[in-house]
C-alpha cells in the first residue's frame, strides 16, 4: 500500500494530506493554524504584528513554520502510520523568502533528533524575519528592476511577470539596500518552498521551476536563472540562489531527524516543492489546456494550464508559472473579489445569499445594458490604484441592478483580461465561498459560454502536493505515470454539480461585453462615452 504525504506551508497554517495512490483516497488531513497553535509566535493571520498599523511592510517568523512542522508530525503521528509513507512533497505560499548564513549546510545536516527543529536551525538565519507575498514595501525596488530590465514589457517576456512588490527579487533587493552587512553574510537564498524541501532533506534544495518563475528572477523559457535579472537585482545574487531544478526532482532520502523523531521509514523520499498555485493545478486536476479555475475569494483568482509562456501585453494581467508537469501555468488576480460582491454589495443592500440570488433575477441578463465598474478598493486587474466605483445608467439605490452589475461586472472582467492566453475556457472549475451560490454560476457559465463545475478544495494545494509527490515516486521506480491517471479520482469536481451555458443568453453576454468592455475604456483610459452602445444593447435585448 503506497501512502503519499503532501505538506502545505500557507500563510495561516501548515497542512497535510496524505493519499493511499492504490486505493485512490485521502487517509489524512490535518492542519496547525500559527495563530491559534503557536501563539508564542505572536502573529495575526501567520504574519508578524507591524509597529505601524497601515505598514506595507510584511513578514513572517521562519522559526514558527519549523515549530509547526515538529507539531504536525508529532500529531499525525496518532493517525497515520508514518512509516509507511513513501515520499512526502510540498506546496509554500509563492513569493516569501528565508535567508541562510554559511553554517547553514552544516546545521541542516547534523540535526539532532532530540531537539526541536527551530532551535537547531535559529542560528542558520541571516535574516531573523521573511517577507512574505502579502508585502507591499518594496515599491521603489520593483521600479528600479523594470527600468533595468527595460521596462514592465521585456520583464514580463524574460521572467513571466513585469515587476511586483511581493515578488522576491524586489525582496531581495530591498534587503541588499538596507542592509548590505546582513546581505553579505547571507549565504543561500530560499522560497518558503525550497526552504522546507531543505529541511525535510538535510540539506540545501533547488527551488522547483514552479515556484521559481514567482521572483522575477527566472528566464521563463529557459528555466534558467537570468544574468540579466540577477544584476538588475543585488550583487553577487547568482552564488547566493540554489539551483533551479524541475518540480519532480528527487531531493533523496528524507533526513534522519525525521526517521528517529517521528517514526518515517529509513527508505522515505524527499521530493521539491513548489509553490502554492502550481500545487493546487494539480490538486484540482487542471493539466490540460481548455480548463481553468476560478476562485471567488478574498480577492478573485483565474488559473489555468499552458503549453506556452504566453505573457499579456506590458505584463499587465497577470502572472506565468511553471506548472508541475514540465508546462506552465497563468494566474491572474482580481483583487475586488468579495470586498465588492460581499461587503460592497450583498451586505451593503442587507442581502442574505438567498436575497442575492433573489435580486440577481430582478434584473435581466445585460442588465439593460446598465454596467457597474466595481472598484471599491484598488484594483490589480485591470490596474487602478486607488477606489473608484462607476455606474454607467444605473442608480445607486437600485439593488437588483447593482447585484447583477457587479456579477456581470466580475465576469466579464475575468473574460475580457484572460482573453491574452489564448485558446477558450471549455470547462470551469469553480472554487471559493462566492462559488457556493449556483446563480452567480449560472452568469459565470453564460458570459463565459463554458461548463461550470463546482469544486470543494480547502486543501487542494496539499492534495497537488501529495499527487506530486506520488508522480515523482512512481517515475522514479521506472513506471511511467500519466498526470491524468495520477490525479484521476482524486481531482474531481463534485459530483451532479455540472452548470451548463443557456444557450439563448450566451449570444446576449457576447455583445454585453462589448459594452463592458467601452464602460471600463470610458473610465479607466478616457475612451469615448460609451451611452450610445448601452442604449442600442438595451434596444436589442
Ligand atoms: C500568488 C500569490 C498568492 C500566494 C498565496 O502570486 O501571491 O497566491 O501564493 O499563498
Amino acid at each position: 500500500m503506497a501512502i503519499y504525504l503532501g505538506l502545505d506551508a500557507s500563510t495561516q497554517s501548515l497542512s497535510a494530506v496524505a493519499i493511499d495512490y492504490d486505493r485512490r483516497k485521502v487517509v489524512l488531513d490535518h492542519s496547525i493554524n500559527f495563530d491559534e497553535r503557536l501563539p508564542q509566535f505572536k502573529s495575526k493571520g501567520g504574519v508578524l504584528p507591524n509597529a505601524q498599523p497601515e505598514s506595507p511592510v510584511a513578514h513572517s517568523d521562519p522559526l514558527m513554520w519549523l515549530a509547526a512542522l515538529d507539531l504536525l508530525f508529532s500529531e499525525i503521528g496518532d493517525k497515520l502510520d508514518l512509516s509507511r509513507v513513501r515520499a512526502i512533497a510540498g506546496s509554500g505560499q509563492q513569493h516569501g523568502s528565508v535567508y541562510l548564513n554559511e553554517r547553514a549546510s552544516t546545521i541542516l545536516g547534523s540535526l539532532d533528533s532530540e531537539r526541536p527543529l527551530s532551535e537547531q536551525i535559529a542560528p542558520a538565519l541571516s535574516r531573523r524575519t521573511s517577507p512574505i507575498w502579502m508585502d507591499q514595501s518594496t515599491r521603489r525596488q520593483k521600479q528600479e528592476i523594470e527600468q533595468a530590465l527595460g521596462g514592465p514589457g521585456p520583464t514580463a517576456e524574460l521572467t513571466g511577470s513585469r515587476c511586483f512588490e511581493r515578488f522576491t527579487g524586489p525582496q531581495i533587493r530591498k534587503f541588499w539596500q538596507e542592509g548590505p552587512g546582513a546581505y553579505a553574510r547571507t549565504n543561500r537564498i530560499h522560497l518558503v518552498s525550497s526552504f522546507m524541501a531543505s529541511v525535510l532533506n538535510g540539506r540545501h534544495a533547488p527551488i522547483d521551476h514552479g515556484d521559481g518563475a514567482g521572483m522575477n528572477l527566472m528566464d521563463i523559457r529557459a528555466r534558467e536563472w537570468s544574468a540579466e535579472a540577477i544584476a538588475a537585482t543585488a550583487p553577487h545574487l547568482a552564488s547566493k540562489l540554489p539551483p533551479l531544478g524541475p518540480s519532480d526532482t528527487l531531493l533523496g532520502r528524507l533526513s534522519p531527524y525525521f526517521v528517529e523523531r517521528y517514526g518515517f521509514s529509513r527508505e522515505a523520499l524527499a521530493i521539491a516543492w513548489s509553490g502554492d498555485n502550481p500545487c493546487s493545478l494539480i490538486g484540482l486536476g487542471l493539466i490540460s489546456a481548455g480548463r481553468v479555475g476560478i476562485s471567488l475569494g478574498t480577492s478573485d483568482t483565474y488559473f489555468g494550464y499552458m503549453t506556452e509562456p504566453r505573457t499579456s501585453p506590458e505584463g499587465a494581467e497577470g502572472h506565468v508559472f511553471g506548472a508541475p508537469t514540465g508546462d506552465y501555468m497563468s494566474l491572474i488576480c482580481f483583487q475586488n473579489g468579495s470586498l465588492a460582491r460581499e461587503v460592497n454589495v450583498r451586505d451593503r443592500y442587507g442581502l442574505d445569499w438567498e436575497g442575492f440570488s433573489r435580486r440577481l433575477g430582478e434584473s435581466p441578463p445585460g442588465n439593460r445594458g446598465r454596467v457597474l465598474l466595481p472598484y471599491f478598493g484598488p484594483e490589480i486587474t485591470p490596474a487602478v490604484p486607488r477606489a473608484m466605483v462607476r455606474r454607467y445608467g444605473l442608480e445607486e439605490s437600485d439593488a437588483a441592478g447593482n447585484v447583477r452589475g457587479v456579477i456581470e461586472a466580475q465576469m466579464a472582467s475575468m473574460a475580457l483580461h484572460s482573453q491574452w492566453m489564448g485558446g477558450k475556457a471549455e470547462t470551469i472549475y469553480a472554487t471559493g465561498g462566492g462559488s457556493q451560490n449556483r446563480d452567480i454560476l449560472q452568469v459565470m457559465a453564460d458570459l463565459h459560454d463554458a461548463e461550470v463545475y463546482q469544486f470543494e478544495v480547502s486543501k487542494s494545494a496539499a492534495l497537488g502536493a501529495a499527487l506530486r509527490a506520488a508522480h515523482a515516486d512512481l517515475k522514479a521506480r521506472g513506471e511511467e505515470p500519466t498526470w491524468p491517471e495520477v490525479v484521476a479520482d482524486f481531482a474531481e469536481p463534485v459530483a451532479e454539480s455540472r452548470i451548463a451555458p443557456n444557450p439563448n443568453t450566451v449570444p446576449l453576454y457576447r455583445e454585453f461585453l462589448q459594452v463592458y468592455q467601452a464602460c471600463e475604456a470610458h473610465a479607466l483610459r478616457a475612451g469615448p462615452d460609451p451611452s450610445e452602445l448601452q442604449r442600442q444593447f438595451a434596444a436589442k435585448w
